[in-house]
């Protein structure tokens, strides 16, 4: 994990909010829509000229994320349809070519006037320009003339768009912190259809990353070693080591299953189940990057919304336990998970075990309190400084996520 003194405040963080926003929003059905739905650019064209994000309030949006105890928020400033978000002149397929915006600038101004760290998202992959290769994930992809129809494209030319659209946003929108570049495609082959790093030059572009934003953190998804690593909707079992080292990473999840606005509930997960999800990433040295998909005016869905307040009053309360935390390297009970900030460890448990909560190897003097929603504490009972381990009458308590704070006293804490 790069030590870099400018990248410590991503470890503090541990929560940032991803903004999946675009003219996908408007079709309400997906990021992947034009894909899914195997949409002509004709038949797309609607959701492009129809985009009118009078909804859409960055200042919202970075009040929302600093109430959800984020650190950083992630804008999509062009995913895969290729419509870009800021007023580049690569391209007339722009928010700012439609509505006379630049949500990018909207979006960097709003983070730094609520002292909130900026994050922009970039797509690889573009389904709109003429050049870029229609294959296995673009939507008019078509097995019987897939020949005919790249026909002309020439990918070194859109190599050259997507390096000189990247150079806009490193140079025009002042520092940014955070890149989240998406994505080569998993099986990369050297002749574009793989589009892997070679396809891309990838070192070109973590080059100009380097040159134009040297604090900048960048993610993995170029397809060579970035900054941190980014497991999508699922939670690693254990800390990420590379080399025996611990290795800086972020688990982004959606809320409802969707990443992109959808009308319908997909996967829709609750505020306790996310809390759990954060503790279970923190505990392992993680952070978690929480995503919005603001509907297709650019507003806040009330599903949306209503998770994310719920789950600020749980990481206000338990602020401590998470942000400025991290891995700690006792062993958890079976139901629960450490975090540890300094000399205070931190246990989560999401269930009530049955009996006891055994807690091997942290014997000596641990006073078991008990943060209840008023801040008060409740001394729940001391362990026999004698014992063995640690433990703590837990039977009959109530279920649901909390945090026992355990300022733990050892002599190598
Ligand atoms: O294809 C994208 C997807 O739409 C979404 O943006 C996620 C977010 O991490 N990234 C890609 C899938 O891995």
């Amino acid at each position: 994990m790069s030590s870099q003194p400018e990248h410590q405040w991503f470890d503090e963080a541990r929560i940032g909010m991803f903004v999946h926003f675009g003219a996908y929003s408007v079709a309400a059905r997906h990021e992947w829509v034009q894909n899914y739905e195997r949409l002509t650019a004709a038949e797309y064209l609607p959701y492009v000229e129809n985009f009118d994000p009078d909804r859409f309030d960055a200042g919202e949006i970075a009040r929302t994320a600093k109430r959800l105890g984020a650190g950083y928020v992630v804008l999509t400033t062009k995913h895969h349809e290729g419509f870009a978000l800021w007023n580049s002149r690569q391209s007339d397929f722009t928010a700012h070519a439609v509505c006379g915006r630049d949500l990018v600038r909207e979006h960097v101004d709003a983070l730094r006037a609520e002292g909130l760290r900026v994050g922009l998202y970039f797509s690889l992959i573009d389904w709109h320009h003429p050049d870029f290769l229609i294959d296995w994930v673009h939507p008019r992809r078509d097995d019987d003339n897939a020949q005919e129809l790249n026909a002309g494209r020439d990918m070194e030319r859109y190599r050259a768009f997507m390096h000189a659209q990247l150079r806009e946003l490193l140079t025009e929108y002042g520092q940014i912190d955070y890149m989240f570049f998406d994505f080569s495609y998993p099986e990369h082959k050297d002749g574009w259809d793989g589009k892997g790093p070679a396809d891309w030059d990838s070192e070109a572009m973590l080059a100009m990353c380097r040159e134009l934003q040297p604090n900048m953190l960048v993610n993995d998804r170029l397809g060579i070693p970035g900054d941190f690593y980014t497991p999508e909707q699922y939670q690693p079992t254990e800390p990420v080591r590379r080399g025996g080292e611990l290795v800086r990473w972020e688990a982004c999840q959606t809320i409802n299953g969707s990443w992109g606005y959808h009308r319908d509930n997909l996967d829709q997960k609750s505020a306790p189940l996310l809390a759990q999800m954060l503790t279970d990433s923190v505990s392992m040295g993680g952070n978690m990057l929480l995503n919005i998909g603001p509907d297709g005016r650019g507003g806040i869905s009330p599903r949306d919304r209503a998770v994310l307040e719920t789950l600020g009053e749980w990481t206000e309360l338990h602020r401590g336990a998470i942000v400025g935390a991290g891995y700690a390297e006792f062993e958890p009970p079976r139901e629960g998970a450490y975090t540890r900030r300094g000399d205070r460890l931190y246990l989560h448990l999401a269930t009530w075990p049955l009996g006891y909560v055994h807690l091997p190897g942290l014997a000596g003097k641990v006073t078991f309190t008990r943060l209840l929603h008023d801040g008060s504490w409740l001394r729940t009972s001391e362990s026999d400084p004698n014992s063995e381990g640690s433990q703590m009458e837990a039977a009959g308590q109530p279920a649901g996520t909390l945090t026992v704070h355990l300022p733990v006293q050892r002599p190598d804490v």
